[in-house]
């Protein structure tokens, strides 16, 4: 039988006789109904709507019985119930469970060209202008399907770089037509703006969000597109940023702009997601992990009620490791957002096995995600037959849903559920696990360890570029090395004696990552400029422990390898010989990494590397 990689973690066995006792209902009742009857294996199945239970998307799962407030409950009930048959799993004592998050959204950076900016799995399934048939509305449905298995509840459908034409009735149209496929998966579709919209398009003579007939302009088309979509769930806004137009432009702040699209989409219903990935424009010129919160923090308390406040978990760019973004801790009146990045733009794209989860867990140990008001993650989904590319990547996907749900569930529980249900039960989870959970760190390791960021080559940031600066690229893009790399040392200096960067984080962390001593070194270089030679906590000197970390990080690719071949009689033929060959792909990138920065640095420290390694000079 041909191994099925388009199925994703939703392979249950059809049994086609499972007795589903449910109330009469609409279309998400009835998908509940068909995907129990199809795949339930146990006996009799009661779906129970109680009115009482609150209204939040949540439900209760007993093993008898699904019960909960609205039909969107008992879809997302069914799918606890089949993941659990699927893990041979105890379905537990029945208690009330319910997402953290009441926007859980994927961002797909899809072009109108079908493009996918940073995309790494074929091209988007939603602007595809050849298909529009009833192929193209089959993928998105089990798009949707999928979604809802882990309970995401949102999509907005294209680039943050957003062009202007997606608001032109053609587009609506189309939208519209996507959000009807999504609407019984519980699923409300979202858009990207471009701030200059009107003007762009030829409507208005300006974008000045205090302009009346850039107001009337998107009044009217907020009310054009709720007449066809009338759940369409809002705006996401990259203003002012990568050359993006906004505010600025006209010498107004971030707070007009975000407030004028808020009034347009508030007698509907719907909200903006303003971006605070931000830099280049006010504050050009300063560190630019400062730029976000110098940008926003005195417009706290100015923002509509209907607008959500999006960022990046750290304060560069989505790289391997990254402090949190001190953004969290400077606007306390303005609901917020956390968008992490599924797709992996800089941890390897689609050829790397590297499971993000940790990475995540990592930021709500210093973000509470009680203080957040919604979840994005970058989607990695394109028109790939398995949609992410690499194999393993799709555990990225499933991982962010299971996050967005419920973000106590730890790294290695999501990996353990994710790999019997795709895998199924017979394979040594516990192995795959362990890889899995350990593959973030190893990342780390072998391209960018201690703190370390951006050393990635300037456009496509796969590969490593330590001397990446060019005359022609925008400065503010890309400063003159961020390692700062000099005969006298290593690392960027952001404590109270260089940029201060450490003022914005809250104590303790601003003490902590301010001195020297008791910076975490996975931190390290991210805060402080370091000697050679300097002495670490385990008695390496910093030289030794940077060439030490960038083996081990290879050590744990070859580890993976082995780890694979033990598992092979386990796996699928076709899946196996995949990730087989992605993990020498892997390897060989790891090695080059390692190779191209430890040359690079060993310039500037003169010291050599004390590995036994054959193929570094
Ligand atoms: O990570 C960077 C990417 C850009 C992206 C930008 C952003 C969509 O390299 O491709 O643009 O961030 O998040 O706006």
């Amino acid at each position: 039988q041909a191994e099925d990689g388009h199925a994703l973690w939703l392979r249950y066995k059809p049994c086609n006789k499972a007795n589903i006792i449910a109330p009469q209902g609409g279309p998400t009742l009835q998908l509940a109904v068909d995907e129990l009857q199809r795949y339930w294996q146990g006996p009799a199945l009661k779906l129970i709507l109680n009115p009482n239970l609150k209204d939040d998307d949540g439900f209760i799962y007993d093993g008898d019985s699904i019960c909960a407030h609205s039909e969107i409950g008992l879809l997302y009930g069914a799918y606890e119930a089949l993941r659990i048959q699927a893990q041979e799993a105890d379905p537990g004592l029945g208690g009330y469970t319910a997402p953290k998050f009441p926007r859980r959204i994927l961002d797909h950076w899809d072009n109108l060209d079908g493009t996918i900016e940073r995309g790494y799995a074929g091209r988007s399934i939603f602007f595809s202008a050849h298909l529009k048939g009833q192929a193209w509305a089959n993928r998105i449905k089990e798009y949707a399907r999928v979604n809802a298995s882990i309970g995401l509840n949102g999509s907005v459908l294209n680039n943050v770089n957003a062009a202007p034409k997606v608001l032109t009735a053609e587009y609506i149209d189309t939208v519209c037509m996507i959000a009807n496929v999504l609407r019984p998966y519980g699923i409300k579709v979202y858009l990207s703006v471009n701030f200059g919209s009107p003007k762009a398009l030829g409507y208005t003579k300006t974008a000045d969000p205090l302009d009346k007939s850039v107001i009337k302009w998107w009044r009217e088309k907020a009310n054009e597109i709720y007449k066809r979509i009338p759940d369409f769930g809002g705006f996401l806004v990259k203003a002012n940023s990568e050359g993006q137009p906004g505010p600025f432009d006209y010498g107004r702040t971030h707070a007009d702009g975000a407030n004028m699209l808020a009034d347009a989409l508030a007698p509907h219903g719907g909200i903006v997601m303003w971006r605070s990935f931000v830099y280049g424009a006010k504050h050009k010129g300063e560190d630019r992990v400062k730029q976000a919160v110098s940008e926003f923090k005195d417009l706290d308390g100015l923002f509509r009620s209907n607008v959500i406040l999006q960022s990046k978990n750290g304060p560069l760019d989505f790289q391997p490791r990254e402090p949190y973004a001190p953004i969290f801790d400077n606007m306390s009146k303005t609901p917020q957002a956390v968008e992490f990045q599924i797709t992996q733009e800089y941890t390897g794209q689609s050829k790397h096995l590297v499971y993000l989860a940790p990475m995540w867990k990592e930021f709500f140990y210093f973000v509470s995600p009680d203080s957040l008001k919604a979840i994005a993650g970058v989607s990695n989904v394109g028109d790939d037959t398995n949609w992410c590319g690499h194999p393993f990547s799709q555990a990225n996907w499933y991982a962010f849903g299971r996050l967005a749900w419920n973000p106590s569930l730890s790294s290695d529980f999501i990996a353990q559920e994710w790999i019997s249900q795709t895998f199924g039960n017979e394979v040594d989870s516990y192995a795959l696990a362990d890889m899995m959970t350990t593959s973030r760190e190893a990342c780390v390791n072998y391209m960018m360890p201690l703190g370390l960021h951006h050393l990635f080559a300037f456009d496509h940031h796969y590969g490593p570029e330590p001397n990446g600066f060019k005359a022609e690229y925008p400065l503010e893009w890309c400063p003159v090395y961020y390692h700062k790399a000099s005969k006298d040392g290593i690392g960027f200096d952001r404590s109270s004696t260089g940029t201060n960067a450490v003022s914005q984080y809250r104590e303790p962390y601003r003490s902590l990552y301010n001195d020297l001593k008791t910076c975490p070194d996975e931190y390290l270089l991210w805060f402080h400029h370091v000697p050679w030679d300097y002495k670490l906590r385990n008695g390496d000197t910093l030289w030794d422990e940077l060439c030490a970390l960038y083996y081990r990080g290879i050590e744990q690719v070859i580890s993976y390898q082995k780890l694979w071949n033990k598992v092979r009689p386990q796996i699928d033929r076709e899946r196996w010989e995949h990730v087989n060959t992605l993990l020498g792909v892997q390897l060989e990138s790891a090695e080059q990494w390692r190779d191209t920065i430890l040359r690079y640095f060993q310039q500037f420290s003169k010291l050599p590397i004390k590995y036994a390694y054959t193929d570094i000079a």
